[in-house]
C-alpha cells in the first residue's frame, strides 16, 4: 500500500508533523537529506503508525500514491529551492508540493507560477505553533489553488488544532496568499508579545511588583478577555525561578530580544502597500533597540525625569489591563488590515473571519478574542478597520481613559512604552476630524509644487509660493 503523503525535511518540525499525519492513521512517506534523522524518526516513533522511510528522493516519490502529496519542511530560502529544484522533476502534472516552511510569500508567487508551468500545484502553507503545535495540531494557512486544497484540505484539516470542533486550517487564497498571511501572524504575534512585555515593565518599575506577583496580575488577566497562550506562558516564565541563583528567571537573561525576521518582512511588507502597522513596527523596532548594547551603554547617563511622580498604586493594574487590551486591539486592527491590503493588491479575496477562526487554536497569538474577532468580520466582511465594529469600539472607548493614564504615567516616569503609546496615537490619529496632514500637503506644494487637493472643492491645485500675492491655479484641468 502506498503513502497517502510525505514530508521531506525531518528537522524539529518535519518529523513531529510527519508523527502527527502518522498518528491520524494516514501512511506517510518519510525522507530527509541526511539519512540519520530519517533512521532516528523510525527507531523513536516508528510504532506510532504507517512510516514509509526512503532513502532517496526517488524513493520517497515512488512511495507516495498518485496524484502524489508531499510536505517541504526544511529551512527557508535557498534550501526549499534546493528541494524543489530536487524533487520537481520527478513529479507529474496533478501532483500537489507543499512548502510548510516560513518562506517569503514572494518566493512563494514566484515558485507557485514555475512549477504551474509544469502542472504542478504549489501550496505555500503557513504552518505556526512550533514544535508542539505541529505534533499535537497547529493553525495551517495554505495557499494554492482551489483545486489543489480539494483533496489535500481534509488532509490537513485533520492534523490541525480544533476548537469547538472546528479546525484551525482553511483554504486562505491563491499562491502567495497562505505564506503572506502567516507573516502577518508572526508581525501580529510580535505586537502581541511586546505589548505584554510593556504591561510587564509598567508593573515592575512603576507599580514596584516583583516578577511572581505580576505572574499572579496575568493569571487574573487569563481569567478575563485576554484570556491567551501567550498570556498564560508569560505568567509562567514570570513565577520561573533560576536555579542556579534563586533569582526570578527574567532578572537573570540579558535583556537582549532576537528575531527570526518575520516581524521585519511583515513591517517591510506593510510599507509597500502603505499600510500603518505601528504595533508591529514599534515591536520589531523594540527588539532592534534592545540589541544595540553599544549605543544604550552610551545612553544609560542620559538625564530622566524630574519631579512630577506618577501614582501607580491603588487599581494601577487594571488600569493597565486596559491599556494592554486597547492597545491589543489596535494592533490586530492594523494586522487585518494588512491582510485586507494584501488580498486587494493581489487579488486573493481573503476571508479574513476565516483568518480569525484559524488562529484561534495551535498558533502563538491563539485567544478567546479571536471569536470576537471572527464575528466582527462575519457581521461586516469589508469592515474598513476592526475598530469599527460595534462591540470593540465600545470596549476601547470604555478602556481609553486608563489607557491614557497609563501612558501618561510611563512618560512622566520614563518607562518606555512604545506600543501603547503608538497604539495610542493610531486611534486617536483615526478618530480625529482634521489632521495635521493638510499642513504636510503645503509644505510639499512650496518646496516641491506637489500640488494638493482642496476639502471644498474638487480639482487638483498648486499656490505659486513664489509670487508676491501667492495666487492658486488649478492644475488637473
Ligand atoms: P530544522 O533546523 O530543525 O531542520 C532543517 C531541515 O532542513 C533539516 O531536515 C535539514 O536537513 C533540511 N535542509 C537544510 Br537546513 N538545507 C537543506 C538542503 N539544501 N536540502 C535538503 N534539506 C535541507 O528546521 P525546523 O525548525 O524544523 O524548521 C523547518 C521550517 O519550518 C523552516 O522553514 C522554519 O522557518 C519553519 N517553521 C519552524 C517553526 C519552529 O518553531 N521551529 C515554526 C513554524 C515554522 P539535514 O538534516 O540534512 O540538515
Amino acid at each position: 500500500q502506498q503513502a497517502v503523503i510525505g514530508v521531506t525535511g525531518l528537522g524539529v518540525m518535519g518529523r513531529n508533523l510527519a508523527r502527527n499525519f502518522a498518528r491520524h492513521g494516514y501512511a506517510v512517506a518519510v525522507h530527509n537529506r541526511t539519512e540519520a534523522k530519517t533512521k532516528a524518526l523510525m527507531e523513536e516513533f516508528g510504532h506510532e503508525g504507517d512510516f514509509h522511510p526512503a532513502e532517496t528522493p526517488e524513493a520517497f516519490v515512488a512511495a507516495l500514491a498518485r496524484p502524489r502529496k508531499m510536505v517541504i519542511m526544511v529551512q527557508a530560502g535557498p534550501a526549499t529551492d534546493a528541494v524543489i529544484e530536487e524533487f520537481a522533476p520527478l513529479l507529474e502534472p496533478g501532483d500537489i508540493l507543499v512548502d510548510g516552511g516560513n518562506a517569503h510569500y514572494l518566493d512563494t508567487r514566484r515558485r507557485e507560477a514555475a512549477l504551474r508551468e509544469r502542472g504542478i500545484h504549489f501550496v505555500g502553507a503557513g504552518i505556526s505553533g512550533g514544535e508542539q503545535g505541529a505534533l499535537e495540531g497547529p493553525s495551517i494557512m495554505p495557499g494554492g489553488t482551489r483545486e489543489a486544497y480539494e483533496s489535500l484540505g481534509p488532509i490537513l484539516e485533520d492534523i490541525a488544532a480544533k476548537v469547538d470542533g472546528v479546525p484551525c486550517c482553511a483554504y486562505v487564497g491563491p499562491d502567495g496568499a497562505g505564506h503572506f498571511v502567516k507573516m502577518v501572524h508572526n508581525g501580529i504575534e510580535y505586537a502581541d508579545m511586546q505589548l505584554i512585555a510593556e504591561s510587564y515593565d509598567l508593573l515592575r518599575k512603576g507599580a514596584e511588583l516583583a516578577p511572581a506577583e505580576i505572574a499572579e496580575v496575568f493569571r487574573t488577566w487569563n481569567t478575563g478577555r485576554l484570556d491567551s497562550y501567550l498570556i498564560d506562558i508569560t505568567a509562567e516564565v514570570l513565577s520561573h525561578t533560576d536555579q542556579a541563583t534563586g533569582a526570578p528567571f527574567v532578572d537573570v537573561v540579558l535583556d537582549r530580544a532576537e528575531q527570526k525576521g518575520t516581524g521585519r518582512w511583515t513591517v517591510q511588507t506593510a510599507l509597500d502597500l502603505g499600510v500603518p502597522v505601528t504595533g508591529i513596527a514599534e515591536a520589531v523596532f523594540a527588539r532592534s533597540i534592545s540589541g544595540h548594547a553599544d549605543t544604550r551603554a552610551v545612553a544609560r547617563e542620559l538625564p530622566g525625569p524630574s519631579g512630577a511622580a506618577s501614582s501607580f498604586a491603588g487599581d494601577f493594574p487594571d488600569k493597565v489591563e486596559q491599556a494592554l487590551y486597547a492597545s491589543k486591539v489596535v494592533a490586530y486592527a492594523q494586522g487585518f488590515h494588512q491582510i485586507q491590503a494584501g488580498s486587494a493588491e493581489y487579488g486573493w479575496d481573503i476571508d479574513l473571519g476565516a483568518m480569525a477562526t484559524i488562529w484561534r487554536g495551535g498558533c502563538i497569538i491563539r485567544a478567546r478574542f479571536l471569536d470576537r474577532i471572527r464575528s466582527a468580520y462575519e457581521a461586516d466582511p469589508r469592515a474598513a478597520t476592526l475598530l469599527s465594529d460595534a462591540n470593540f469600539a465600545a470596549e476601547v472607548g470604555a478602556a481609553q481613559d486608563s489607557w491614557r493614564d497609563v501612558v501618561v504615567a510611563a512618560t512622566r516616569t520614563g518607562i518606555p512604552v512604545p506600543g501603547f503609546a503608538s497604539a495610542l496615537s493610531y486611534y486617536d490619529a483615526l478618530r480625529s476630524e482634521r489632521l495635521p496632514a493638510a499642513l504636510v500637503q503645503g509644505q510639499r506644494d512650496f518646496f516641491g509644487a506637489h500640488t494638493y487637493r482642496r476639502a471644498d472643492r474638487d480639482g487638483t491645485y498648486h499656490t505659486h509660493w513664489e509670487l508676491p500675492d501667492r495666487p492658486e491655479s488649478r492644475v488637473d484641468i
